[in-house]
């Protein structure tokens, strides 16, 4: 483990022990989400981590430094939201020189969550291409990091796909030339964030926490530097019809082009205006979705540590076996 790193003392016996450690991102709860219901998807992701009998741990830089699992003040300063900056990888170092608060993208949440030892992180959409929110500037592309730490950070990604108010098919392709893994958790399609659906066939799907547990044994072995990329739809209740959230991710776009709204501001600015188009419901499907990945991702990590489990005691048994056979 990384020294300069700081790892709350339950996250850190939790994983000596080898049980079930859950990496969450604050980007969503510091930008991502408005309050109070920030409170809510905090509360609802690391319930369902623990109800899967696993252990949280949310990712920040806190007053500079890089952290794994929050105490409940710190947690209350960052849903609090006031002088928290949203980090990516590439700001991870000015923040922790600057010694201020950071909430971690999925981007930056990889990077600690590897320094920690944690192999499995659960969110709600990845980053991906984003649409050409500028219409002044076709050629400019604004892709999101999250991408390009995803291609090189060995670790299970548990997510609804990508957000919505991207463009899916092209970030679909940059996933695929960038070698990262996706697979389709009760699912041959690629979720579409908000909505189920978006066209997009997936060329693998796992019906069970175990198979993809086993995947990820499967690319660890072959030392593969990716992560492995779980998506599952949103809960059928809180699901949105695709044509709704085009409609509302279509006037989001525009008002974004109409203020200027560019680089790390964008991805906060979309998710606000297409709440507001939705009355809301965007919302409510963002809560839910986070929850069930925050399960899904649980449920993984039992079955990673489960099979942790078995390798030992394999181990334990053959060594046993020899000490019975030279003192036999
Ligand atoms: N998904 C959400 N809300 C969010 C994000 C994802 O439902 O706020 C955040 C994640 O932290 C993701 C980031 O990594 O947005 C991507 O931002 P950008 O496009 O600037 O890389
Ligand atoms: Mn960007």
């Amino acid at each position: 483990m990384n020294s300069s790193l700081r790892v709350l003392p339950s996250v850190a016996a939790a994983l000596a022990a080898g049980q079930p450690v859950v990496a969450l991102e604050s980007s969503v709860l510091a930008q991502g989400l408005p309050i109070p219901a920030n409170r809510q998807a905090a509360d609802l992701m690391t319930g369902a981590v623990e109800a899967a009998g696993a252990t949280a741990a949310v990712t920040a830089v806190v007053a500079g430094v890089p952290t794994a699992g929050l105490t409940d003040d710190e947690m209350v300063r960052f849903l609090r939201r006031e002088g928290v900056a949203k980090v990516s990888a590439r700001d991870l170092a000015p923040a922790i020189a600057r010694g201020g608060d950071g909430a971690t993208t999925v981007a930056a949440t990889l990077q600690i969550a590897r320094l920690a030892g944690i192999d499995v992180f659960a969110t709600g959409g990845i980053g991906g291409v984003h649409r050409n929110a500028s219409l002044d500037r076709p050629s400019a592309v604004d892709e999101s990091a999250d991408l390009a730490e995803l291609a090189r950070t060995p670790m299970v990604v548990v997510c609804a796909g990508a957000k919505s108010i991207l463009d899916l098919p092209a970030t679909w392709e940059r996933l695929e030339t960038l070698g990262i893994t996706v697979v389709g958790y009760r699912t041959g399609e690629l979720p579409g964030f908000f909505a189920a659906e978006t066209g997009i066939r997936l060329a693998n799907r796992a019906e069970t926490a175990t198979e993809i547990a086993e995947i990820f044994r499967a690319e660890r072995s072959l030392e593969r530097p990716g992560a492995l990329l779980v998506v599952q739809a949103p809960p059928v209740e809180h699901r949105l019809p695709g044509s709704v959230v085009e409609a509302a991710v279509d006037c989001a776009l525009r008002a974004a082009a109409a203020e200027g709204v560019r680089g790390a501001a964008v991805t906060p600015y979309l998710l606000a205006a297409v709440e507001r188009e939705t009355a809301g419901r965007s919302l409510q499907a963002n809560l839910a979705l986070l929850e069930s990945n925050a399960r899904l991702a649980g449920e993984i990590a039992q079955a990673l540590a489960g099979i942790e489990l078995s390798r030992c005691e394999v181990v334990y048994r053959q060594q046993f076996s020899r000490e019975q056979e030279a003192s036999g």
